[in-house]
């Protein structure tokens, strides 16, 4: 249990990497038959798809993933024949609806201002095609297709090119294709990893290059968005998940600590508990052992990782230094389980999303509360933002001003032209005075 100053140094960040699992790093070490780098790695395989194209995104899927898929794009006969059980058809259509009337709500418009110099404005334009990587690994991630879908959509992007890894048969998961359908997006790539982020920013034969690129995954997909930035437009660098509780006397520890081991289960994930109770504190540590055991495995292992690798216990002495220390960590969940949750709100300054109450926990957050589950990571909530509507539009600045505008301004103009050097812009502005 940490407190004052050993809490402070605990919870100030340096970037946390994204685990690679030992059967992953083994396949790269048998691919490269050298000790390369993550980096190194990744520019290959970009360098690779950039001069090849798909006979390179072909190559690659099949020496990290295990299958030369027959095609890269699914087909629209797959797409349309795609099936899950009603029930989760049912819930994936009700995900998109909520998270759609969410960003619907986003105030997302320019502005024209006229006056009498004329008019200065902002015209808001979507993007013009967005690439959406859905991570596949252990499972499909069918929320995370919807939530970064959904906000590009309600931005007004009409293209959108989904890439997710293919299983070992070359199939896509059907609740991915069905939530693609109801999504209404005609493109799904089977390609994964730096591959795939590869063929969305150069562009191959079958995939076509996108202006932005949205969506977590490994480190190699992270590591590949980094690069490729530039040449295309990336959302953020989506790392580790990681979950902060604030939690007081009033918190049931069973909640708490259900929440923590929620996040607990993915890859890499820190869980942090920040308490003004030590009872509590002691009360979540026993709830969070008998839950582990309780747990099914693989995910009890998982979680189990998580708990002792990187989970941190802070003892606060007031609500006040509570806030504080989730400030400073600038968590991408920061969950309020305190006797008047919503009192707090205005002391919250960083987060990637704030859960206020217990019946706002983070994994309703993840598929059906409304906000995209993509958030800010790794302390990143200093100065990004969730994934929203503004990540896929620009924005285009309009100067149109007139005669007697000139008249007013342009001296003013002209002098800071020459105090820069550049007689050309003054002459440019002083030849319409
Ligand atoms: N909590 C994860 C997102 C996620 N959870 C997807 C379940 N599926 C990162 O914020
Ligand atoms: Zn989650």
């Amino acid at each position: 249990v940490l407190e004052g100053d050993a809490a402070r140094a605990a919870l100030t960040r340096s970037f946390n990497e994204i685990p690679v699992p030992d059967a992953v790093l083994a396949r790269i070490r048998d691919t490269f038959g050298e000790a390369l780098t993550p980096e190194a790695v990744v520019a290959r395989i970009l360098d690779d798809v950039r001069q090849r194209g798909d006979e390179a995104l072909l190559d690659w899927t099949a020496k990290l993933d295990g299958v030369r898929p027959g095609g890269l794009n699914v087909g629209p006969a797959e797409i349309e024949a795609a099936q899950v059980d009603p029930t989760l058809h049912e819930a994936i259509r009700l995900a998109i609806r909520r998270v759609r009337s969410f960003y619907e709500q986003q105030p997302a418009h320019g502005f024209l201002n006229h006056s009498p110099e004329g008019a200065l404005g902002q015209l808001v334009r979507p993007l013009g095609r967005v690439g959406v990587y859905v991570p596949g690994g252990l499972a499909p991630l069918i929320s995370t297709l919807i939530h970064t879908a959904v906000p590009a959509q309600v931005a007004g992007v009409q293209d959108i090119v989904v890439a997710t890894p293919p299983a070992r048969d070359g199939t896509v998961h059907p609740a991915i294709l069905v939530a693609a359908r109801e999504l209404g997006l005609t493109q799904v790539v089977r390609a994964g990893g730096a591959q795939a982020i590869a063929a969305l920013a150069y562009g191959t034969a079958s995939v076509p290059a996108v202006d932005k690129i949205a969506g977590p995954g490994n480190l190699f997909v992270v590591i590949a968005k980094r690069m490729v930035y530039g040449q295309t437009g990336i959302e953020s660098l989506p790392g580790p998940t990681e979950t902060l509780v604030v939690a007081d006397d009033s918190a049931d520890p069973r909640h708490v600590a259900a929440d923590l081991l929620a996040q607990a289960e993915h890859n890499g994930a820190e869980p942090v508990l920040v308490s003004t109770s030590r009872e509590l504190l002691l009360a979540v540590q026993a709830e969070i052992g008998g839950q582990l055991e309780a747990l099914p495995e693989p995910n009890r292992s998982w979680a189990r990782d998580s708990v002792l690798a990187r989970m941190k216990v802070v003892l606060a002495a007031d609500l006040h230094e509570a806030l504080a220390l989730a400030n400073l960590y600038a968590p991408e969940h920061l969950c309020l389980l305190t006797r008047d949750p919503w009192s707090l709100l205005g002391q919250v300054t960083r987060a990637g999303g704030v859960f206020v109450g217990e019946y706002s926990m983070e994994a309703l957050g993840d598929y059906v509360a409304g906000p995209s589950h993509v958030m800010p990571t790794g302390g990143t909530a200093r100065f990004m933002s969730p994934v929203n509507v503004r990540d896929f539009q620009n924005i285009i600045s309009v100067v149109g001003l007139n005669a007697s505008a000139l008249r007013q301004i342009g001296p003013a103009g002209a002098a800071l032209a020459r105090a820069e050097g550049l007689e050309a812009h003054a002459r440019a502005i002083e030849s319409r005075l």
